[in-house]
């Protein structure tokens, strides 16, 4: 039996039921006819022992982001003891980290918790001795940088301790929910209430310090959840009677002390000294409860939701012969999927079992730890892609914090490649056709897609945007593309988009490119004669080129000769004459004998477009 030292507060309930929970099984518990069948989870991942220290590890504690990957907090109560911090964050577990300040009381404590903010930092709370008393103590990771403790409570000569960490996610406001007996009328009265402190934003000062209405002063064990409205919600086990009910409150506007709704009692009295209960929410703010409950001298898991503002009958959802206890509750917040998890001594091993509700109906409860050893104290989560993650401790010579998954989809947005150039258009003697070399960057913000393809698609010169069509895929390995055998009666326009792996395309196309319009005379060649006369010599250059296959989808005009001195620079070439589309040839006729000259030719469209100027061709 572990020892309780003077403190008051030590009577807190979470050690104490665990300590029974695990020392003393109620094998002598009434057996009941109302089994459930348990089923082997076989859809789990299995389990890593992610603590990985040696040490004696409690109360392990799960989060996880958008991307599916796990935080995980819990106690080390042997070694060098503290709160420990490991992710798997960059695909392997991260090595466990103390993130406790100098002094922590464990086994009195700290019972961490720990949420993501809106920018994805770890927000944790946990209890520790602060300033000669029981305080609830923040810390941040921003970043890979773990922050300064922050003594939030800041109640002298009061136990604080069950703290909740909440985030609104529209403002990123920060909340702590939790548990102190600052009211109590005298130093030995045993009278607890629930407090709420906020930071604006996730910075500056902790402010506030509502409590939460229940004259009863009675209020052990809060748990507490924010919908996407920045609605909060708490329950805990209210002892007026010694053995506990639940009791339910709400504030849309928890940052506004008495804000808050009568608490309501959703279970009646359940028997237990402690029912621990457990709450979750989802996206049309429908609300899930799960609590400890005797139920024919059994303890049991119940579970009560509100849908529509309706709270529904109550509901035994473990159902086994043995000993049930401590619920930890997850909500799929979209679909509404309730996923509850407990230890459970029914098969004459504690197992952590698993029951999913999926909507309409309670699955076959699942066992997931399936270990010869003690299995306890499990916690869990469903992130936004549908992902459970659970954590456990098991009995191996010490408690070894495990982690289990159910895999989500992650639906990240995918987004179009950058700088699509058309970088060349060659022309294929052999077929007669054209080629176009497209090329482009990868979009950095692709980077947590590991697989994906480019879809190219073209359009004809001339066509509406809603007449491109797909003529080709690439795998992401791939930033280039060349689309052949093209007719040169036709100009093309391309753009890309991206198509992840959940069979999603990219919401906007790429910049849009197309072929070079006019395109230079080809294979300009000089041929200089001379015709001697009687009194002086004519210097004739005859220029010819040849026409460009690729302006085979353009009218051409004409061609303009340009000439300047070879001696001159490209800027003083000056327009010498024009010929018709159908000629390629020009005799430069009565030239002075003394002079060099240097040549080129430009070609123009109907529309008076120019292309580049061809290859520059000089007398020898
Ligand atoms: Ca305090
Ligand atoms: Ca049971
Ligand atoms: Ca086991």
């Amino acid at each position: 039996m572990k020892k309780r030292s003077a403190l008051k507060l030590l009577i807190l309930p979470a050690v104490v039921f665990l300590l029974l929970g695990l020392a003393s099984p109620a094998d002598e518990e009434v057996q009941t006819n109302q089994t459930q069948k348990i089923a082997n989870g076989d859809d789990w991942s299995e389990a890593v022992y992610v603590s990985r220290t040696g040490q004696d590890c409690a109360f392990p504690k799960v989060t996880a982001d958008d991307a599916g990957y796990a935080y995980i907090i819990w106690n080390q109560e042997s070694g060098q003891q503290g709160v420990y911090f490991t992710s798997n964050e960059d695909d392997s577990w991260s090595t466990p980290e103390n993130i406790t300040k100098s002094f922590v009381r464990v086994k009195e404590g700290p019972w961490p918790e720990l949420t993501l903010d809106v920018y994805g930092n770890v927000f944790v709370v946990y209890t520790a001795v602060t300033d000669g008393n029981y305080e609830v103590v923040y810390v941040r990771r921003k970043g890979k940088n773990w922050g300064p403790h922050e003594n939030v409570a800041r109640t002298q000569e009061a136990g604080s301790v069950s703290a909740t960490p909440l985030v609104d996610v529209r403002t990123n406001d920060y909340f702590v929910h939790w548990q102190d007996d600052i009211d109590r009328p005298s130093p030995e009265a045993s009278y607890w209430r629930t407090y709420v402190r906020f930071k604006e934003k996730g910075e500056g000062n902790w402010i506030g310090a509502g409590a939460i209405g229940d004259d009863s002063g009675r209020d052990y064990g809060p748990e507490a959840v924010m919908d996407v409205m920045g609605k909060m919600y708490a329950v805990w086990g209210n002892r007026r009677g010694g053995l506990s009910s639940v009791y339910f409150v709400e504030s849309a506007t928890p940052k506004v002390n008495d804000s808050w709704k009568p608490p309501i009692d959703i279970s009646g009295l359940t028997g237990v000294q402690f029912a621990e209960p457990q709450i979750g929410v989802d996206l049309e703010a429908n609300i899930y409860v799960c609590w400890m409950q005797t139920a024919e001298g059994n303890l049991e898991v119940f579970f009560r939701k509100r849908i529509n503002g309706v709270w529904q009958e109550a509901e035994n959802i473990s159902k086994t012969t043995g000993t049930s206890e401590w619920p930890s509750i997850a909500v799929d917040r979209v679909t509404g999927k309730v996923y509850v998890v407990w230890h459970d001594n029914t098969s004459g091993n504690w197992e952590i079992l698993f029951r999913e509700y999926d909507g309409t109906k309670w699955l076959d409860v699942q066992n997931v730890s399936k270990s010869g050893s003690k299995s306890a104290r499990p916690d869990i989560y469903c992130d936004s892609g549908g992902g459970i993650h659970l954590v456990y401790l098991e009995l191996e010579g010490n408690w070894k914090v495990y982690y289990q998954e159910r895999e989500g989809v992650y639906d990240f947005p995918i987004y179009p490649p950058l700088n699509l150039g058309l970088t060349k258009t060659a022309y294929n003697d052999q077929t007669g056709n054209k080629i176009n070399s497209l090329e482009w960057d990868e979009n950095p913000d692709n980077e947590r897609h590991t697989e994906f393809q480019y879809l190219i698609y073209r359009k004809e010169h001339g066509q509406g945007d809603n007449q491109y069509a797909m003529i080709a895929t690439v795998p992401n390995t791939t930033l280039s593309y060349k689309d052949k055998g093209l007719p040169t009666d036709t100009k093309y326009w391309y753009r890309l988009k991206s198509y992840s792996e959940f069979e999603e395309e990219s919401e906007d196309p790429s910049n849009a490119v197309t072929e070079n319009w006019i395109w230079p005379a080809l294979d300009p060649l000089l041929n200089t004669q001379f015709n001697r006369f009687l009194f002086y010599q004519e210097k004739i250059n005859t220029l010819s080129w040849a026409e460009n296959p690729l302006n085979d989808a353009i009218t051409v005009d004409r061609y303009d000769i340009y000439r300047k001195l070879t001696t001159q620079t490209n800027a003083e070439y000056t327009l010498l004459t024009s010929v018709g589309p159908d000629i390629h040839m020009y005799k430069d006729r009565g030239l002075p004998m003394n002079e060099s000259y240097t040549y080129r030719i430009v070609v123009v469209d109907a529309e008076g477009v120019e292309s580049a100027p061809s290859e520059a061709v000089s007398e020898e």
